[in-house]
């Protein structure tokens, strides 16, 4: 098999980088570790940036996006003082969507099946050859047939545990790390939201958030110790110790009900320098994680995607491979920073094991600062709602 970019990974990444590539006459081949069914199941992100949708739009799949995804104008914090709202519409002119990653990952995968574009799943033993010379190629298994793909250029989409990241030598490459001492436990209910607009709450039995997917959809999470396990939790055990943990009003107003997902993800920030190496580029999650604290998750991952298929057009329409020598650079100055705010908003939010007195006082000061201070709002909101690509 031949194609102009070998993309490995078949997530949101992935499947945006082929579709952005596919418009503009590049050639792609998804490589997928999972199924296409495994991947559509996963329960991941919800709150989208603007960058996102713009991209959505590009790659000619944000139709029902913008039909059913829920425009929200702010964000409400609760903290041990009360709880109180930053309009990032006001201090910042946008908004920002709830749509959920599988939603996503659904359109795309829909459009992807349009364009006649291969895609691999369940490919095994996935690997990466002459990424440093003109003419690498990507071999793997799949249903017991051994594959070659030759190619132009590896995007590597595959995610934390994804192999791409692994063939940058180690002479080259450098990870930082932090890992939190706690995770979070989510639960997907058929009920309505608590509340129009998310609230994150600070309280001394530790985080927890009021999400939502739709009007008869809600996803909570708690933060729990990393020894938990899902098994650990019933649904009333949950339902109890998030009431304890949001404002009373909110407490009162709850709607529960059985969940329909129970999971518990570690928290975790991880960046690798550089993203890219030779004829490798890595997008989203393969190169840098961040807790889901502020959601930048997948919105990152976007941007990474925005400026590698930006840096191929320009390489193939017009012979200018400067994008692509700049790649790394670009897209780690802006990781940087959305790994600040997650990092920061975590640190205010969450209760360490080993928390003092005095650490619990300057999260109050902190967020007092924050409720009552307008440049606070304003640098809160412009990193909340996705700084410029
Ligand atoms: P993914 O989604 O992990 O996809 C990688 C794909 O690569 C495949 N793969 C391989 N394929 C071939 N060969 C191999 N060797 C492979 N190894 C792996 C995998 O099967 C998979 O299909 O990475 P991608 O595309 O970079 O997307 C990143 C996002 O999924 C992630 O950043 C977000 O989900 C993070 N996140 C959030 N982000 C937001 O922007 N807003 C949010 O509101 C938000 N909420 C969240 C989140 C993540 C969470 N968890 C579970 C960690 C909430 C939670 C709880
Ligand atoms: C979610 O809806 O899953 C969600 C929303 C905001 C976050 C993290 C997750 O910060």
């Amino acid at each position: 098999m031949k194609t102009q970019v070998a993309i490995i990974g078949g997530g949101p990444s992935g499947l945006l980088l082929s579709m952005l590539l596919h418009r503009n006459g590049i050639d792609s081949v998804v490589i997928e570790r999972q199924t296409k069914e495994h991947v559509l199941s996963r329960i991941r992100a919800g709150l989208l940036e603007q960058g996102m949708l713009q991209m959505m739009e590009e790659a000619g799949v944000a139709g029902r996006m913008q039909a059913e995804g829920i425009p929200h104008d702010g964000v409400n914090i609760s903290f041990p003082n009360g709880m109180f709202q930053i309009n990032f519409r006001e201090r910042t002119g946008k908004q920002l969507i709830i749509y959920g990653q599988t939603e996503v990952t659904k359109d795309l995968y829909g459009a992807h099946g349009q364009t006649g574009l291969p895609a691999i799943f369940r490919a095994e033993d996935v690997k990466l050859h002459d990424i440093d010379a003109d003419t690498p190629f990507v071999t793997c298994t799949s249903n017991d047939e051994e594959l070659r793909i030759d190619c132009d250029f590896v995007a590597g989409c595959d995610g934390f545990h994804g192999v791409s990241r692994n063939h940058i030598p180690e002479s080259v490459l450098t990870e930082y790390e932090k890992i939190y001492p706690f995770g979070w436990l989510g639960v997907l209910s058929e009920t309505p939201p608590v509340n129009d607009e998310l609230i994150y709450a600070n309280s001394e039995r530790g985080f927890a958030l009021c999400s939502m997917r739709n009007p008869g959809l809600s996803r909570y999470y708690v933060q729990v110790p990393l020894t938990d396990d899902p098994g650990d939790w019933s649904d009333e055990t949950f339902w109890d110790e998030l009431k304890r943990r949001i404002p009373a009003e909110s407490a009162a107003k709850l709607v529960t009900g059985p969940s329909i997902e129970k999971s518990i993800a570690p928290l975790r920030s991880f960046v690798c320098e550089p993203m890219s190496w030779k004829r490798l580029f890595l997008c989203g999650d393969a190169a840098h994680i961040v807790p889901p604290t502020g959601a930048k998750g997948l919105n990152t991952a976007a941007s990474d995607v925005h400026y590698l298929s930006t840096a191929l057009i320009d390489h193939y329409r017009k012979g200018d491979s400067s994008g692509l020598q700049g790649y790394s650079d670009r897209a780690l100055a802006r990781v940087w920073k959305a790994e600040r705010f997650s990092w920061w908003f975590s640190s205010l939010l969450h209760r360490y094991p080993d928390q003092s007195a005095f650490d619990s006082k300057m999260q109050i000061a902190d967020l007092e600062f924050l409720r009552t201070n307008e440049a606070a709002q304003k640098a809160f909101a412009e990193n909340y709602v996705g700084l410029p690509y």
